[in-house]
């Protein structure tokens, strides 16, 4: 995979040489080229903002020097090839998450587009889209300076799916988000340590045991931290044990959806 970024902070993006996606660029799976876009302003002050028209707080980034760093960005694309797609971080675009970071690790090409200021001319946008398929995205709800911290976190979180990248591929199916709960609690030598156990069923041995045990633990934590997260849950095949689980927790199941009880209080210990 290729990945441009463009931001006006280039030394911003430095952590990305380092860690896992430092090592795939040096496997040669991944291939990161950072651009600075005063590099595509043409006058002597390189300016990249403007006020905004209609009036209101801050600056808006101006139009041209983006056209002229993702026309050169694209430019070099084998005939034939798909749209890169560009990605720009914006609390105003659609939630990036695992799913979104899956379909956008199997791209051949992805470009970056760091906004700063009160974010770039849309008409940037529109134009782009006769060159990428353009994504606006979100990490979420809250505001940063610019988009340069958001590359880092969808970068990573990309590229630590590109094949090659994590050692075991295990490591992968099997974590956070996967099946759309919250991972179950780790633990790891001693097992008493400062007067605190290790759950006594993962010294068991008992391997059924361990993973009912970890799947009612994820129930547990998603229903106390991310209860949004069950509205989508699919519990129309679970086993008995774990339907249990949930009538325990305050859910029904009804046709195949948890069902918060009406009865049951969704901060109670
Ligand atoms: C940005 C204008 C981009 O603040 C963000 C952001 C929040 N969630 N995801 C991204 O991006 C930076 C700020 C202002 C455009």
């Amino acid at each position: 995979m290729r990945v441009d970024v463009v931001s006006i902070f280039p030394d911003y993006l430095a952590p990305l040489e380092l860690s896992l996606i430092g090592k795939a660029r040096q496997d040669g799976l991944l291939e990161l080229n950072v651009h600075d876009l005063r590099d595509f302003t043409s006058d002597r002050h390189r300016t990249v903002d403007d006020t905004p028209y209609g009036g209101g707080a801050g600056m808006v980034m101006k139009p041209e020097p983006w056209a002229q760093a993702l026309a050169a960005v694209a430019a070099d694309r084998p005939s034939g090839a798909a749209k890169p797609v560009l990605i720009v971080p914006s609390p105003a675009g659609e939630r990036f998450s695992q799913a979104a970071a899956q379909e956008l690790a199997g791209e051949e090409r992805l470009v970056f587009a760091c906004g700063r200021y009160e974010g770039i001319d849309e008409r940037v946008m529109e134009w782009a889209a006769e060159h990428f398929t353009v994504r606006p995205m979100s990490l979420g709800d809250y505001v940063l300076n610019g988009g340069e911290v958001a590359v880092l976190a969808m970068v990573e979180a990309i590229g630590r799916l590109l094949p090659g990248v994590v050692g075991n591929p295990e490591s992968l199916v099997e974590e956070s988000h996967s099946d759309g709960l919250l991972e179950y609690p780790v633990y790891t030598k001693p097992s008493s340590w400062r007067d605190r156990e290790v759950p006594a069923v993962l010294l068991s041995g008992n391997h059924g045991k361990i993973a009912q045990w970890r799947r009612h633990e994820q129930y547990r934590r998603t229903d106390e931290r991310r209860p949004d997260l069950l509205e989508h849950f699919d519990a129309a095949k679970l086993p008995r044990a774990d339907r249990t689980a949930f009538a325990d927790l305050g859910y029904d199941i009804v046709d195949g959806h948890l069902k918060r009880r009406a009865d049951s209080g969704g901060d109670s210990a």
